[in-house]
């Protein structure tokens, strides 16, 4: 490091806030501070700045019904269609030639989508997607990896009504069967398979397999040939090649269908307390109007950007800020298709460089990685096109976004450290990059309309620097509407009601500790459920744990999140052999294998320690928090409440040792 450098990081070191640059707040697409105060006092018809940015085929006639709370309803009564919100209505206004989806495969070749081009594509979609049965309403499963055809299906789903549920292609085949089962979904979409590190992966044969566990008759396959001669595979009866279906409907015109605000757009499942995933249900109207909104105010998209966000769509992000806002705002939206060290550590800055991206929102993890690799990568480009910066999906630490904020914004592009949920459907606490000073680790204030508080476990907010629990005391169009086909264990996973002289006030609880301090900052703590976030990803103990006591010789297990340098949190398995088995390195490796087979890679154990006790409080409940302090490696507490405080120094010991 020359001395420049490290007195320059010295600098930024002691720098605990920072002031977004005089150039950006310039040309902010919001920056009166007086947003906040428009919204408190107009609430909640101030949300109809965000319905205006949509097209509504009829107006609602209320923003917000709330006589059967918590199932809240969003502008009641108005008709759209979110395809012809993303498409044609940008065409319609001359935009027919400009970029919408801008693709990097892996191995280099690029695809460019004008508005045009793309409204063609989606139409011919929709098409075959009637042609093969599929009606308004009917659960179409996605189970694609990042290829064009993901956000066009996606669109052609939506433009004939038809709900999609994304499966993450990186999820396993048990996975994808779990999704379907549970949606009764009877339509597929697929890939051949994809690249990643270079080599073509197989996917056709994880879906087939996947497809084996269905419960119902799926009547429908479509394959996109991704690979080519790359990846031998047939078809069988009910499975139809993607090209095929859209080269006979090339040309097709169909209509969008006007949908009720409230009806679903889509399904997504996510992770929570027990081992069955949650479908958590978006509407048509209070999503879209959310991520169009949180996309203009909190990223600054304008149409004329090039904007990217490196999630994966098979996660909300890449559906709310690849997919639906960015389009809904007519901008140019970059997908990639590979991982950021391939071919090489630069990947990602060549494309930024290549398509001059304006805006850039990734995660924490990758920061974290970008770190570790060296400043070297980003320094052989020319990044001077970014104008800001964001990140998403779990807690950034300072010292990753100091180095964010120089490497990679030259200092010259604010940060938004955005905080939100698949529920949430959009950003919720993040500081506006127009208007805000920004405290590196800290997420920000809520955003105007916003009611997030930290509070106690008796719903009392805490005073500032106290740990508390997040949570929501006014609902927001983006708002989850319910679990699919589980009212029930939508209230009682996320709210609770208080009941004062004049009202019940419901809540909402996300499970995410915090603190919050004088300005009204909340830093976000981390989960306070059975809920691991890997690199970004959220994932269940309980669904990790039934994969491991599934696996032949283990009796029982815990599974933990213990802190990664890099991911955030990794997986720890704490495992129990079963009577007969020896506790060694094969019964791990099946362990392992299997938590990979039965949800994927992205939920690889670090490390299987095995025990002959886990630590149990006296009624009998694992003790997890200790267990992920002894994965942390942190001092370990009082264990004096245990029932058997022995097994702690042995299992420590145990962990030490591996
Ligand atoms: C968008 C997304 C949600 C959980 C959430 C929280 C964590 C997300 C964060 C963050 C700290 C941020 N999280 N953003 N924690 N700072 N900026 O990630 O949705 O996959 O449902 O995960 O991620 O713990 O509760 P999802």
């Amino acid at each position: 490091m020359t001395q420049e450098d490290a007195s320059l990081e010295a600098r930024l070191e002691e720098q605990e806030q920072f002031e977004p640059p005089e150039s950006f707040v310039e040309q902010a697409n919001v920056s009166d501070p007086g947003v906040y105060e428009e919204f408190e006092e107009n609430w909640p018809e101030c949300w109809e700045r965000a319905a205006d940015l949509l097209s509504w085929d009829s107006e609602y006639d209320t923003v917000l019904e709330d006589g059967d709370a918590p199932f809240y309803e969003w502008f009641t009564g108005g008709e759209l269609n979110a395809s012809y919100n993303c498409l044609d209505r940008h065409v319609e206004e001359g935009a027919k030639n400009r970029a919408a989806i801008k693709w990097e495969g892996e191995l280099g070749e690029t695809r460019t989508y004008t508005y045009g081009d793309l409204l063609n594509e989606v139409e011919a979609f929709a098409a075959t997607l009637r042609d093969l049965g599929v009606e308004e309403d009917d659960v179409v499963t996605l189970y694609m990896p990042m290829v064009p055809e993901l956000p066009i299906a996606m669109l052609a789903c939506a433009r004939i009504g038809a709900p999609h549920s994304v499966v993450f292609a990186g999820f396993s085949a048990d996975a994808l069967a779990t999704r379907m089962n549970s949606a009764d979904s009877e339509y597929l979409v697929t890939c051949d398979g994809y690249y990643r590190r270079g080599d073509a992966l197989d996917h056709i044969s994880k879906t087939n397999e996947g497809l084996e566990d269905v419960d119902h008759e799926v009547s429908d396959v479509v394959v996109v040939d991704r690979l080519g001669d790359a990846l031998d595979h047939s078809l069988s009866a009910n499975q139809h090649d993607y090209d095929d279906l859209v080269d006979e409907h090339a040309g097709a015109s169909v209509e969008p269908v006007s949908r009720d605000a409230e009806d679903m757009l889509f399904l997504m499942y996510t992770s929570g307390t027990t081992g069955q995933p949650k479908g958590v249900k978006h509407t048509t109207g209070g999503y879209l109007a959310y991520t169009a909104w949180t996309s203009q105010a909190v990223l600054d998209v304008k149409p004329e950007d090039t904007y990217w966000c490196s999630a994966d769509i098979g996660w909300i992000t890449g559906h709310s800020y690849i997919v639906y806002g960015p389009l809904a705002l007519g901008t140019t939206t970059v997908m990639y298709e590979g991982t950021p060290d391939y071919p090489e550590k630069d990947r990602l800055w060549e494309i930024v460089e290549k398509n001059r991206v304006d805006i850039f929102y990734t995660a924490p993890t990758a920061i974290r990685a970008f770190m570790k690799w060296g400043k070297q990568y980003p320094e052989r480009y020319d990044l001077s096109s970014l104008r800001l910066l964001g990140t998403v999906g779990e807690p950034i630490n300072p010292r990753a976004w100091k180095w964010y904020y120089q490497h990679i914004g030259n200092e010259d592009c604010p940060v938004v450290d955005t905080w939100w949920q698949t529920e949430t459907g959009g950003m919720m606490i993040t500081t506006l990059p127009g208007i805000n000073t920004m405290k590196p680790g800290s997420a920000g204030p809520p955003l105007p309309g916003i009611g997030a508080k930290v509070v106690d476990a008796n719903g009392e907010e805490v005073d500032a620097g106290q740990a508390g629990y997040v949570m929501v005391d006014k609902p927001w169009p983006g708002m989850l509407r319910t679990l699919y086909q589980n009212d029930d264990r939508f209230i009682t996973e996320y709210w609770q009601e208080y009941s004062d002289e004049d009202a019940d006030e419901w809540t909402y609880f996300p499970e995410d500790g915090a603190k919050i301090d004088d300005d009204g900052y909340i830093t976000i703590l981390g989960r306070v459920d059975d809920v691991v976030n890997v690199s970004g990803h959220r994932l269940g103990t309980m669904e990790i744990e039934s994969a491991v006591v599934g696996v032949e010789g283990i009796a029982e297990a815990a599974v933990v999140g213990g802190d990664h340098e890099i991911k955030g949190e990794a997986v720890y398995v704490y495992a129990i052999p079963e009577d007969g088995y020896d506790a060694g390195d094969e019964l791990a490796e099946r362990a392992i294998q299997g938590v990979v087979d039965s949800i994927g890679p992205i939920a690889k154990p670090e490390e299987v320690i095995f025990t002959p006790e886990l630590p149990k409080t006296r009624s009998g409940k694992i003790m997890r928090r200790l267990l992920e302090d002894i994965a942390s490696g942190n001092e370990l507490g009082n264990t004096s409440t245990l029932r058997n405080p022995d097994v702690v120094d042995d299992i420590a010991e145990q962990a030490e040792s591996n």
